[in-house]
């Protein structure tokens, strides 16, 4: 999906018009820090490779929120029921006995049936944030949390991506809690429901951070629409679990600095 940008320390990530259009008003936006340096585009997008100032970086994605779809694909689904058999694959890869009957016959499940249940057998329905994936120094990856769902797994997780670098915990609490600080006074996201974004955690031997990433399904939000970002999501409301999400985060993480 990434290739390195045409100057030294950028990316260049496919182009996505809604995505761009997010990162040209976060470029004027007080969230600045915290996101990647946005290059404009020629014919992708460019931005700041943001691993590019560490050596053997440890990575971890986490997808913020408890909604990882939008209530427009929802309403899709509903006028027309797509069935996706590479969800119903995934899913039963996963566990046999999650589809239904009729799902089994059909041998297909619709994207928002798909996503629901990959909120609920993860840590995003209860606790507004799953692990994605994490790369450790040694360049191993995982992908292997969809099921990590408990706030005792999480930890269990979250202990392992640290182990050996104690310096990083006190960092992610404290740039978490800037980064929270600084959502409150936000005119973006303010005016933005962030579904499917993720935080990326970074660390190595000496320093430690985290950005917010991906905004290709992060849409303004319609005709003047407030949210707070923590309120429980129903249809229409437009809520997204951000601040939840991030809330425990930062619990979660103090929690490791005290152990
Ligand atoms: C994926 O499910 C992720 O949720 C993708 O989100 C999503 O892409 C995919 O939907 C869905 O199949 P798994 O992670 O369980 O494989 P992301 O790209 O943020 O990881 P969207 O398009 O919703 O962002 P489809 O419809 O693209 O397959
Ligand atoms: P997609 O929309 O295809 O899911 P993301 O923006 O979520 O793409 O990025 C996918 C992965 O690529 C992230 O988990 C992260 O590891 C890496 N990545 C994304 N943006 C950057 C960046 N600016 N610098 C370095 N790595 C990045
Ligand atoms: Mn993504």
């Amino acid at each position: 999906n990434f290739r390195a940008g045409p100057e030294q320390g950028t990316i260049l990530k496919k182009l996505c018009p809604k995505e761009e259009l997010c990162f040209q008003v976060l470029m004027k936006d007080v969230l600045r820090p915290y996101v990647p340096e946005y290059k404009g585009h020629v014919t992708c997008e460019d931005g700041d490779d943001l691993l590019g100032d560490f050596t053997s970086p440890c990575v971890m994605d986490c997808k913020i929120g408890v909604r990882t779809y939008l209530e427009e694909e929802l309403a899709k689904a509903k006028e027309k029921p797509k069935l996706r058999k590479d969800m119903y694959e995934k899913m039963i890869q996963i566990d046999s006995n999650a589809p239904t009957e009729e799902e089994h016959r059909l041998k297909g499940v619709t994207k928002p049936r798909y996503m629901v249940w990959r909120e609920t057998i993860s840590s995003t329905a209860t606790l507004g944030f799953r692990i994605e994936g994490i790369r450790k120094a040694d360049g191993k990856s995982s992908k292997d949390f969809k099921t990590t769902k408990t706030k005792d797994q999480v930890l269990t997780a979250f202990r392992d991506f640290v182990a050996g670098f104690p310096h990083a915990v006190p960092k992610y609490v404290q740039r978490l809690k800037a980064i929270r600080a600084t959502l409150d006074v936000s005119e973006f996201f303010g005016t933005h429901e962030v579904i499917g974004s993720s935080l990326l955690f970074v660390h190595d031997k000496h320093n430690a951070n985290v950005w917010l990433i991906d905004f290709a399904k992060t849409l303004v939000l319609p005709n003047g629409l407030k949210i707070d970002h923590s309120s429980r999501w129903v249809v229409g409301n437009h809520e997204d679990g951000y601040l939840s999400g991030i809330n425990n985060l930062i619990q979660i993480f103090s929690e490791l600095m005290e152990a």
